[in-house]
């Protein structure tokens, strides 16, 4: 069978800082290869919608699956569904991911008949069963898929994840993925899922709070096939497992392996084991994002952080003794008035991080979906990218916007002052005489992206796919089985 694979394009307000592989895509790719078929794998992000087309008409497939881990993506892989299927209505269509898992039955809605199925949860487990269905009946049957005749039984969660290393050797244009100065940047997992159960994130109600590791024999086999000089590390948590991180190191160590890596980890973790981090300064890593989301107690307790303000500050002096370069990221909540964004500049000032804002957003498949009692101010996905007011703005919302851009490019201007441009040129000048230009282009694009007008505008547009509000208005917090896609054997009811 021909499979066509789908990630659709990325969406422009991060696309400033980074553009990454569609990794999860890529594993879905390796299983669907292994059950035999023929795969091609093509990347919204790098390439563009004609080129969507113009692989309908050549690669003929039978199957095409789209990725759809974003819920802001939604309007536009439905458009494309509909668009393969009015082309060629004998293939099969079918959508996976992180985002769609929580929201099936509204995304085959929104399909009208273009789309034959979602799959929930890990694609890798049952991809290739949902194939032979499609052709020889028996959808139903299916682990995590959700059809408009019937659902299937609950998804199934890898046994390894040492299976199914990603295939990147398809879809091609790689030296287009980037993240800041790694440039180009390939990515890799050693983890998945996480044990903590933050209000505002679906990660953990996504794999039931769950946690897996891959093996550091596979984790370096992985590593060892990559090619780009970058490594961008998609684990929500990097390193929860001291002993992963050592073991996975000493294999980077004995293959003589050298990158550059760029991690995510909670604050706690590096106050808990420096010496992990330690030795990955000693391996490569150099940049280290880190969710501090809040800079007060309070804040920290409303997302249920678990984590305080004085871990927050003992993890920055250990990453600025490590000589990282590390982002920070905090929440803005649409309540904040001009006071608070110039308490958050001040601070942000103060620190020698690079601080992101992102706007509090409740989606799908979290608990603040349910408990946020505020009204939404809008059900257009698109604008559900957390770079959007989705709820109500304290401040009018074009003069929200115009404080946000202004906090957002205070803090770019930070870090492309003077000195900092200074080395800034030297590295886009290096990137570009090696053909990369990926971080020059960041550097000129921030102000066309960061725009409180566009921003604003953004609101105006009519939206053709609404999200459906959520179905309770009590606003307490739901049982959490209801909130998982991989629902723990043992809370099966
Ligand atoms: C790595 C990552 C990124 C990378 C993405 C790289 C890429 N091109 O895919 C980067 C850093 C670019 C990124 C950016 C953003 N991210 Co992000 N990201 C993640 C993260 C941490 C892990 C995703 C990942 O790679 N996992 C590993 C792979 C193997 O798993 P996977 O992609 O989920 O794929 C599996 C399944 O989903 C499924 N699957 C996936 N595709 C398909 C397709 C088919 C056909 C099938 C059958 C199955 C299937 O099978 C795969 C294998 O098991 C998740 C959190 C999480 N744990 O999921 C957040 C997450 C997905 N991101 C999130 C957000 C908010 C963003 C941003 C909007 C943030 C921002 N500040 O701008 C941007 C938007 C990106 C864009 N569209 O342009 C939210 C999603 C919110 C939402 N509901 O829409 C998440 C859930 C984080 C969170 N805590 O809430 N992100
Ligand atoms: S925000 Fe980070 S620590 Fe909190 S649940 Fe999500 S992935 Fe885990």
């Amino acid at each position: 069978m021909h499979v066509l694979l789908v990630h659709p394009s990325a969406l422009m307000h991060s696309e400033v800082f980074l553009r990454l592989e569609p990794l999860g895509l890529e594993r879905v790719a390796t299983a669907v290869r292994s059950a035999g078929h023929e795969v091609h794998l093509i990347d919204l992000q790098v390439y563009d919608h004609d080129d969507f087309r113009s692989a309908l008409e050549r690669f003929e497939p039978d199957a095409i699956g789209f990725s759809l881990n974003y819920l802001a993506n939604v309007p536009e892989v439905v458009d494309l569904a509909k668009q393969a299927k009015a082309r060629r209505p004998r293939t099969f269509v079918f959508v996976g991911g992180h985002s769609v898992s929580f929201i099936a039955e509204r995304v085959l809605e929104h399909g009208q008949g273009a789309i034959d199925a979602i799959l929930r949860g890990e694609g890798e487990t049952s991809v290739s069963a949902l194939l032979e269905a499609a052709f020889d009946g028996g959808l139903e049957t299916v682990p995590g898929a959700v059809t408009p005749e019937g659902t299937g039984p609950p998804p199934q969660m890898l046994e390894s994840l040492d299976e199914h290393l990603p295939a990147r050797d398809l879809g091609g244009r790689r030296r287009r993925y980037f993240i800041g100065v790694l440039d180009p940047c390939a990515s890799i997992e050693f983890s998945r899922g996480c044990p903590w159960d933050c209000s505002f994130c679906s990660a953990w109600t996504f794999y039931g709070r769950s946690y897996r590791q891959v093996s550091p024999e596979a984790a370096a086999e992985d590593l060892e096939r990559i090619r780009e000089p970058g490594v961008f590390l998609v684990d929500d948590v990097a390193f929860i497992k001291p002993d992963q991180g050592m073991e996975i190191a000493d294999q980077i160590e004995r293959r003589r392996i050298r990158k550059e890596y760029y991690l995510e980890t909670r604050c706690d973790i590096l106050v808990r084991h420096p010496e992990v981090f330690e030795r990955w300064k000693r391996l490569g890593l150099n940049y280290l994002f880190l969710g501090l989301e809040a800079i007060d107690e309070e804040g920290l307790k409303a997302f249920r952080k678990r984590s305080t303000t004085d871990v927050n500050e003992r993890a920055l002096e250990i990453a600025r003794k490590l000589e990282l370069t590390v982002a920070i990221n905090i929440i803005a909540d649409p309540d904040w008035d001009e006071r608070r964004f110039a308490l958050i500049r001040e601070w942000a000032q103060s620190v020698p991080e690079i601080v992101h804002l992102t706007v509090q957003t409740p989606s799908p498949g979290t608990e603040t979906w349910f408990t946020e009692s505020r009204q939404l101010t809008t059900l257009d996905y698109r604008l559900f990218d957390v770079q959007h007011a989705v709820l109500p703005t304290r401040l009018p919302l074009r003069r929200f916007y115009e404080e946000l851009v202004k906090t957002q490019s205070v803090l770019a201007r930070k870090h492309m002052g003077l000195a900092a441009l200074v080395d800034t040129v030297g590295i886009a000048a290096r990137h570009l005489l090696h053909g990369q230009t990926n971080f020059a282009r960041m550097l000129w694009k921030f102000s066309r992206v960061y725009n409180a007008e566009r921003q604003y505008s953004e609101h105006l547009r009519p939206a053709q796919y609404l999200l459906e509000p959520p179905s309770t208005n009590d606003h307490s917090a739901p049982d959490r089985k209801d909130l998982y896609v991989h629902v723990p054997v043992r809370l099966r009811r």
